[in-house]
Parts: structure tokens; C-alpha cells; sequence
């Protein structure tokens, strides 16, 4: 037993595609007879007629024998794609074709003696049109709108896009699409707010501090490429609005805060900030709200009119993932003030000044 060399078939030129022998004059191909494949690629240029492959009966030792086809794009429409001479049995197309349009063809070879007697069955074949990446992304529309509510965790889902590609995306990567997000606008309170799945066009939340206050409405400039993302491009504009919390806007509440950067001297905006009430007696806290800091680095107030108690509060600022938005990293994780509320009808403002490495509040009102 020999273990050299390529199988018999494979010695079989690729240019000639031989009528299949019958098994003791049996009156039918074989079944293990492969028809090797023949390929065209799109958009082909010529010159034409172009010679594809040369189909041959080994009748012709014996008698003359001339070739014809039939089938798409031989006799049916579209009539006249592929031709064969008839004498050479050499088969040619004759102009360019678009696989998306049509990207298989099935014909049969016919081989006939002289007086017009069949010398061999009629042989399938199939012509299979080979991509080129000729087609780019298309989005499905021009604009996008999503929504997500502010604060917002990472991970949380805002919209999709979807963009098609008219090129073969199963046997070639001209026709997959790759997403990236090219620009946010505006890059508060940091750029990367949000990410993209660079297959499917979800897009979500990438990083905390979405508020409304400070950008009700993102823009980002998305783009699908074909080829892994290295080929044709093309762009559409996602709008993405921050829907500010169920509160409604209280403009007397009893408790309110504002944050100072006190390395540029101006406010912190998109500052997170938390507000618990120490549960008597201790030691759990329960949270009553959220914020985030406006651009004049406020948030609207932490508890509306009526709502403040006699106890003892906590303020949680983070202030880590504030420096970190601004490029810095801090000395402190966060900054928690806690703080006694003996007049609820009294109002109270509660500020903290910050940099990376120093604190500071005190009651105002
Ligand atoms: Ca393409
Ligand atoms: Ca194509």
C-alpha cells in the first residue's frame, strides 16, 4: 500500500473537465464521479469571449465529436453568458458578470458524433461566480436614536445599528461588516461613554456618569467596514438622549450641594453623588437619591421640600471616577460627609471643594 503522493483524481488538469466513464456501458454517471468545480470570478474585464475550462469526451479517439451546452445562461435566460466551441469543446464567457445578481450557474455538456447521435449523457456542471468586494456597507438609516437613563450602568444596552453588505459574507469577509464607534460629542464627562459589539451593532453604556444635567443628548459617529473592518466604509449618526430621573425638578428642596475643583477652580461636572439615612438605631444606611453633578457643578436638590427628617446623613461623592474622567487618579476613592439634620424645615447646602489630594466642606445654607 502506498501512501505517496496526491490522489489520482487531483493529477486531472484543472482546465479539462472530462465526460465521466460508464461502468460496463451502464447508462449512467458514476456516483462517485466528482465533477471538479468551475470558477468565474465577478467583474472580470476580459478580454471576451474568456476561455473557463475545456470539457472533453474521451470519445473523440474513437469519432469526431462536437460539444454544446445547455441550461442558465447557455440557452436560458440570461441566454448567452457562457458559449462553447464547438469543435475544442472550450467553454467561455462571454462578458462581465455581478455574483450578486446571480452567483451560480447549473448548464449541461452535451457531446454528439457527426450525424448528431449523443456519444455521452448529458453532464451537470455548475459555474460558480466568484466574489469581489465591490459593494460597501449600507446602513440602514441615515440617523439613529436611542435613549437610556441616566446613570445608567455599564453594560446597559442603548440601541443597535445594523448596516448590510450586498458581497458573498460566507466564503469571503467582503460582505461581513465591523462596527466602531468614531467620535462621541461631546467627550463628557469623558470620551468612551458608550461601546459598540463590533459584530452585532448593540450599543451600551461603557462607563457610569451619564446625567442629564450635563449632556442631555450624545452624538457619535459610527461606521461599518467591510473586509474585518479594513475595507469599504461607510458612517451614520447615532443621537443618544440622557433621560434625566423620575424626580421631578424641585426648585425648593431642603438639601443641596454643589462640588468645586479647586486645582482649576471651576465646578466639577459629572460628579456621582449618593444620599443615605442612617436607620435608627444604626448601623444600616438606606439610600434616598442620586445625582450627578450639572456643568455649574450642581445637582438638583437631594431632598425636596417635606422630605428631609430629623437624623443623620451621608453624602457619597466619587471623586475617583471624577479624576479619572479627567485623566488623574485620586487619593481618594470617595468622599462621604455625614451630617446632622435636627431642623427639617430648615435648609441646608452642603458643598465639598476637591482635588486629587485634599477635601473640604462645611455647612452653608
Ligand atoms: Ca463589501
Ligand atoms: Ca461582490
Amino acid at each position: 500500500m502506498s501512501h505517496h503522493g496526491p490522489a489520482a483524481s487531483l493529477s486531472i488538469p484543472r482546465h479539462v473537465l472530462t465526460f465521466p466513464e460508464h461502468r460496463h456501458g451502464l447508462r449512467r454517471q458514476k456516483r462517485d464521479w466528482i465533477i471538479p468545480p468551475i470558477t468565474c470570478p465577478e467583474n472580470d474585464q476580459g478580454p471576451f469571449p474568456k476561455k473557463l475550462v475545456q470539457i472533453k469526451s474521451n470519445k473523440d479517439k474513437e469519432t469526431k465529436v462536437f460539444y454544446s451546452i445547455t441550461g442558465q445562461g447557455a440557452d436560458t435566460i440570461p441566454v448567452g453568458v457562457f458559449i462553447i466551441e464547438r469543435e475544442t469543446g472550450w467553454l467561455e464567457v462571454t462578458k462581465p458578470l455581478d455574483r450578486e445578481e446571480k452567483d451560480k450557474y447549473v448548464l449541461y455538456a452535451l457531446a454528439v458524433s457527426a450525424s448528431g447521435q449523443p456519444v455521452e449523457d448529458p453532464m451537470e456542471f455548475t459555474i460558480t461566480i466568484i466574489d469581489k468586494n465591490d459593494n460597501r456597507p449600507v446602513f440602514s438609516q441615515a440617523l439613529f436614536h436611542g435613549s437610556v437613563p441616566e446613570g445608567a450602568e455599564p453594560g446597559t444596552l442603548v440601541l443597535r445599528v445594523l448596516a448590510t453588505d450586498a458581497d458573498d459574507a460566507v466564503s469571503s469577509s467582503n460582505g461581513v461588516v465591523v462596527y466602531s464607534i468614531l467620535s462621541q460629542a461631546p467627550e463628557l464627562p469623558q470620551p468612551h461613554m458608550f461601546t459598540i459589539n463590533s459584530s452585532s451593532g448593540l450599543i451600551s453604556v461603557a462607563a457610569p456618569r451619564l446625567a442629564a444635567a450635563v449632556v442631555p443628548e450624545y452624538t457619535l459617529e459610527i461606521e461599518a467596514a467591510d473586509m474585518g473592518g479594513y475595507g469599504l466604509r461607510a458612517t451614520t449618526t447615532a443621537h443618544i438622549t440622557v433621560q434625566a430621573d423620575g424626580m421631578s425638578e424641585v426648585g425648593n428642596g431642603t438639601l443641596t450641594t454643589h462640588v468645586l475643583n479647586t486645582v482649576t477652580g471651576l465646578p466639577a461636572a459629572g460628579l456621582a453623588i449618593r444620599l443615605d439615612q442612617l436607620q435608627e438605631p444604626g448601623p444600616q444606611w438606606r439610600e434616598l437619591a442620586q445625582r450627578h453633578t450639572d456643568t455649574d457643578g450642581r445637582s438638583r436638590p437631594l431632598l425636596a421640600a417635606g422630605q428631609a427628617k430629623a437624623g443623620t446623613y451621608k453624602l457619597r461623592f466619587e471623586t475617583a471616577a471624577y479624576w479619572q474622567g479627567l485623566g488623574h487618579t485620586s487619593f481618594y476613592p470617595y468622599v462621604e460627609v455625614i451630617f446632622t439634620i435636627t431642623d427639617p424645615a430648615q435648609k441646608l447646602h452642603v458643598p465639598l471643594l476637591i482635588s486629587p489630594y485634599s477635601y473640604s466642606t462645611y455647612r452653608g445654607s
